[in-house]
């Protein structure tokens, strides 16, 4: 090839592709997050900006080799009847350090700029929210915790399916998962960070106003790691109030559940259950007049009180009480014939496993309940707080919890003084560990 002077034309053709170029990715850039949902948060703007500044770059690239590409085509097409080979080309120093270079620079300079957004994103915040994260097969769960109003040297902490928060507050999440790797994004935030096993993931956001939204906003979050049979239904709800006033009415009417539950372990135990604070839904099929499950994991729980009365009680030795406390506090102790064990360890606090279980123990065919279980005192409304999930796991419930301890059928149904005495103790040891 000769080397071809270039000409003031040439120079001229190259600038105006240039800017072309430069407009055409510029185009693409603001165009394509059209496509995106809403910018909820701090955050969101700030890497939907990185990404504009990335896309303007690789469309104008884009551009430029299609162009190439169509150019070529069109211009050194073969014409009719010539059948010579094309010019034998041997490499071009000048050319290759340039598209050496260029692409060197725009990495450069992409991981200096996703740097700081990333430092940005992950530096502390003043007045941060902490809200921890409960991932579990097939559910989200978000634990909040407040000073206790009647005993100020306790946290109350509540568990909400929902994750509460109000524009401006920043929030940090401490994430966790309570059996195999599951992904929490939520599209809205631009958050996509996945909680692993044995560890806790911090997470931090800021919730903004976003244009047109009305408040309270919902975003939706969604389990990004196949995790299981129901993984595509592990979906909860970012809840952003426009005001930290509408917030604490949230707040505040949460805390006043977990001081005024309802007195009947029964009725407690229905309502945990109904709340899907904890994902039994997610995996066991239950019907009854106010709870419709259609999980598919573990067995259905209708009748499961006669089971645990008949043959679970024959299988393991415990009453149906405690067999139902077992498969709960330590699902894979005893697995129900044709189950793998699937079941995980929720640490759900001593209070509510008991009411769960007075529920169970109701769920059978004759409508008669196959066993009852009485609360502690701790547990009743007044009370002062109990363990939260973290002191409870610590405490080693396993080896805490005696079987032979009420509530179990025999101690509940005869709950003089001395036969409620351990149980309260069982409980004290939990609400006293760190
Ligand atoms: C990830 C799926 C999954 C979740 C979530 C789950 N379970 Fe289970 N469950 C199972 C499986 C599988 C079994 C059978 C194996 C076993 O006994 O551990 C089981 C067994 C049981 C049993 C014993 C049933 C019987 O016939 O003996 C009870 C009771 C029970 N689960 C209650 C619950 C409650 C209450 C919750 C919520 C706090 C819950 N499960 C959450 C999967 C799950
Ligand atoms: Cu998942």
């Amino acid at each position: 090839m000769n080397s071809t002077k270039v000409g003031p034309r040439t120079v001229v053709t190259l600038i105006i592709v240039g800017v072309l170029l430069i407009v055409g990715g510029f185009l693409i850039s603001q165009a394509t997050p059209l496509i995106f949902p809403v910018e909820a948060s701090a955050e969101a703007r700030q890497i939907d900006q990185l990404f504009r500044i990335a896309l303007l770059i690789g469309g104008a690239i884009f551009l430029l080799v299609q162009g190439l590409l169509a150019y070529s085509v069109w211009r050194f097409r073969a014409r009719a009847g010539d059948l010579s080979d094309g010019p034998n080309i041997h490499g071009n120093t000048t050319l290759e350090i340039v598209w050496t270079a260029i692409p060197a620079v725009i990495v450069v300079v992409l991981t200096v700029l996703s740097y700081s957004v990333w430092t940005s994103i992950q530096s502390v915040k003043p007045d941060e929210q902490a809200v921890e994260v409960q991932g579990a097969r097939f559910n989200w769960a978000f634990t909040y915790s407040t000073p206790d109003p009647r005993d100020s040297s306790k946290t109350l902490s509540f568990k909400s399916t929902e994750l509460h928060t109000y524009i401006g507050r920043p929030v940090r999440l401490e994430m966790r998962t309570q059996d195999v790797i599951h992904s929490f994004w939520v599209p809205a935030m631009r958050i996509k960070q996945d909680v692993i096993p044995g560890r806790v993931t911090e997470y931090r956001f800021t919730p903004v106003e976003a244009a047109g939204e009305t408040y309270p906003a919902r975003y939706p979050i969604q389990c990004a790691e196949l995790c299981g049979a129901e993984h595509g239904n592990m979906i909860a709800w970012v809840v952003v109030h426009q005001t930290e006033d509408d917030y604490t009415a949230w707040f505040n009417q949460e805390v006043d559940k977990v001081l005024n539950p309802p007195a009947d372990p029964v009725v407690r135990g229905e309502g945990i259950l109904a709340s899907q604070v904890y994902p039994c839904h997610t995996c066991h099929v239950l019907n009854t007049e106010t709870l419709q499950w259609a999980g598919n994991v573990g067995p259905a729980l209708n009748g499961v009180g006669d089971r645990a009365a008949g043959p679970r009680s024959t299988a393991t030795g415990l009453s149906a009480a405690d067999y139902l406390y077992q498969s709960i506090h330590e699902p894979n102790a005893y697995l129900a014939p044709g189950f793998g064990p699937l079941m995980p360890q929720l640490n759900i606090p001593e209070c509510e496993t008991r009411s769960i279980v007075a529920y169970l123990c109701t769920l059978t065919s004759s409508g008669q309940p196959a066993c009852t279980v009485e609360l502690p005192p701790e547990c009743g409304a007044g009370a002062p707080p109990e363990a939260t999930p973290e002191a409870t796991a610590e405490g080693t419930p396993e080896s805490s919890f005696d079987p032979s301890a009420p509530p179990s059928g025999e101690g509940a149904s005869n709950p003089t003084p001395e036969a409620t005495a351990p149980a309260a103790d069982v409980t004290a040891e939990a609400t006293a560990a760190p």
